[in-house]
């Protein structure tokens, strides 16, 4: 292979540095692949839990399952973890890997280009010293499902003259304090920020386009007795762990096999609709006309009492534009605003990443997926993508328990990977089609009777096709032993060029 000068030659590039590029961080250098970059745009690690810092963000996974199996934190201060803990816990786990020594910050991935004569990724950066590029043996991409906002496509919004920002780029600077506040999206991210712009503004307006399904969060501080029993007695933290974990996939069937079952949940949500809300004519707003769990249930005790304070508004007639310092609806109501918040989520299912990443025929992954939506083998690798390794990839993300979970499973098989390279003396390796195929439609059967698919909603985690390529049909544990060995007889292999020219 010809050594172009400037580049960097490493042997795993890996895009991220949130919970899943860390996680590969660290697990590559336990297995002693130690020649790898982390390449992350932002200034610090945590991806998601360093970038989004909208008032009230806390994760809705409890938090004995919020951390990896190899760092248990019996530190937590509640059984819902703040976004600061979330992203402390984050730090002091990249600070003791001893790995950051490999992490470039403040860097953008521009593009990765697959060179097939150098058998190498070619990755283009761009950080405060300027261009860089990278040949790289593989990528590990870890950018994250949910990290690249989505703007609402509503006329005249980009007139708006007052402060206007997405839930995930909060702006600090802005003093909200008594404010007109008008907030777009009833999602995930709202539901938590709403509540404490209702402290302090003087109004705000709520944009309700669809109404979530929303049960109460069992929220409790944990005491330092509780504290102290995870950080002495050995196995006690873990105990509970595995208890949570197990109650969370107990939900399972009734997401995958019997959305029926979903009507208990449905009972849950109007019972704190009642609880947090007087008004009939609210109730009836905020009620759902779809199978529960079908979009993400919610777990929030604050939402419909803030939706019920006098100075917040419910609007569910649609919005026909925004102007210089207003929202105009459907019906012709203008209400006067001096900052719109954008609580629209993310793209998901057509990642602006798969824009630069370029295969082994010269064409983008998104080219790819555009002719039949996301698809990738085991979640993790794709056919014409040598050697390129996906974390949280097409339908790995999960409605019912913790991504880590999935992310740690997937990394198990990266390193495995890595290291069947290595043994084998290979220079890249991607699934076949066959194989990838098989998976897709072994995904899309199992998919058929969930409630995602049957539950009468439009979401996010379906693409433009109508199928779910973003959620795991099944139980978790079922993914991880699907990924529990790099499975070698299912990829296409490269041998080094240098080794095909010595042998022939
Ligand atoms: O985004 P969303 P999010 N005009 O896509 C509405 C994770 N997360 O940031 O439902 C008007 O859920 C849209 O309406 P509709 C979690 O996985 C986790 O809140 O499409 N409205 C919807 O109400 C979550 O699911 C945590 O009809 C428009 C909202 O905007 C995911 O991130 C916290 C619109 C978008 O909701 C995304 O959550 C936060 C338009 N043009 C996030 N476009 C925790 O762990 C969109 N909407 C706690």
């Amino acid at each position: 292979m010809s050594v172009t000068p400037g580049r960097t030659h490493v042997d795993h590039l890996i895009v991220g540095a949130g919970f899943a590029g860390l996680a590969a961080a660290i697990k590559l250098d336990e297995a002693a692949e130690r020649d790898f970059v982390v390449i992350e745009k932002d200034s610090d690690v945590g991806g998601t839990w360093h970038i989004n810092t909208y008032p009230g963000a806390e994760c809705d996974v409890p938090s004995q399952l919020y951390s990896y199996s190899f760092a248990l934190n019996p530190g937590w201060s509640k059984v819902y973890s703040p976004q600061q803990e979330i992203w402390d816990y984050t730090r002091r786990v990249a600070e003791e890997s001893g790995t950051l020594d490999r992490f470039v910050f403040d860097t953008a991935v521009l593009d990765a280009r697959w060179d097939d004569a150098a058998q190498r990724w070619i990755v283009r950066t761009e950080g405060p010293d300027g261009p860089r590029e990278y040949a790289a043996r593989t990528v590990i991409a870890g950018a994250g499902g949910l990290s690249e906002p989505r703007l609402p496509e509503i006329e005249g919004i980009d007139g708006f003259q007052g402060e206007i920002f997405h839930s995930a780029r909060w702006n600090h600077d802005v003093d909200l304090a008594g404010k007109r506040i008008a907030v777009i999206g009833t999602g995930a991210s709202a539901v938590q920020l709403v509540p404490e712009l209702q402290k302090v503004a003087g109004h705000v307006d709520v944009y309700q386009r669809t109404p979530n399904w929303i049960i109460p969060r069992n929220e409790r501080e944990f005491s330092s007795i509780e504290k102290t029993v995870f950080a002495k007695v050995p196995g006690a933290q873990r105990a509970l762990r595995s208890l949570v974990y197990a109650t969370l996939e107990a939900r399972v069937p009734a997401f995958a096999r019997f959305p029926v079952l979903m009507k208990a949940v449905e009972a849950q949500g109007r019972k704190n609709i009642a609880k947090g809300i007087s008004d009939p004519e609210l109730r009836a707003k905020v009620t759902p006309a779809y199978r529960a769990g079908c979009k993400r249930i919610l777990i929030s005790n604050k939402w419909y009492p803030a939706l019920d304070a006098d100075n917040v508004d419910l609007v569910t007639d649609p919005i026909a534009k925004v102007t210089g310092d207003a929202i105009v609806t459907a019906d012709g109501v203008e209400r006067p605003i001096d900052v719109l918040v954008v609580a629209t989520g993310f793209y998901v299912t057509e990642p602006p990443i798969a824009q630069h990443i370029t295969g082994r025929e010269g064409r983008t992954l998104a080219d790819v997926w555009d002719g039949g939506g996301m698809a990738a083998y085991k979640g993790t690798t794709i056919h014409g993508f040598p050697n390129l390794f996906q974390i949280v990839g097409p339908n790995t993300a999960l409605g019912h328990s913790s991504m880590i979970f999935i992310i740690e499973s997937q990394v198990r098989y990266v390193v495995e990977a890595a290291k069947a390279l290595r043994r084998e003396g290979l220079a890249a390796v991607e699934p076949t089609q066959a194989a990838q195929d098989a998976w897709t439609a072994q995904i899309r059967r199992k998919m058929k009777p969930t409630v995602w698919q049957t539950g009468g909603c439009a979401s996010w985690y379906l693409d433009k096709f109508g199928n779910n390529t973003t959620l795991w049909p099944g139980q978790t544990f079922t993914f991880r032993q699907h990924l529990s060995k790099f499975d070698l007889d299912k990829y296409d292999v490269q041998v080094s060029h240098q080794r095909e020219a010595v042998n022939a």
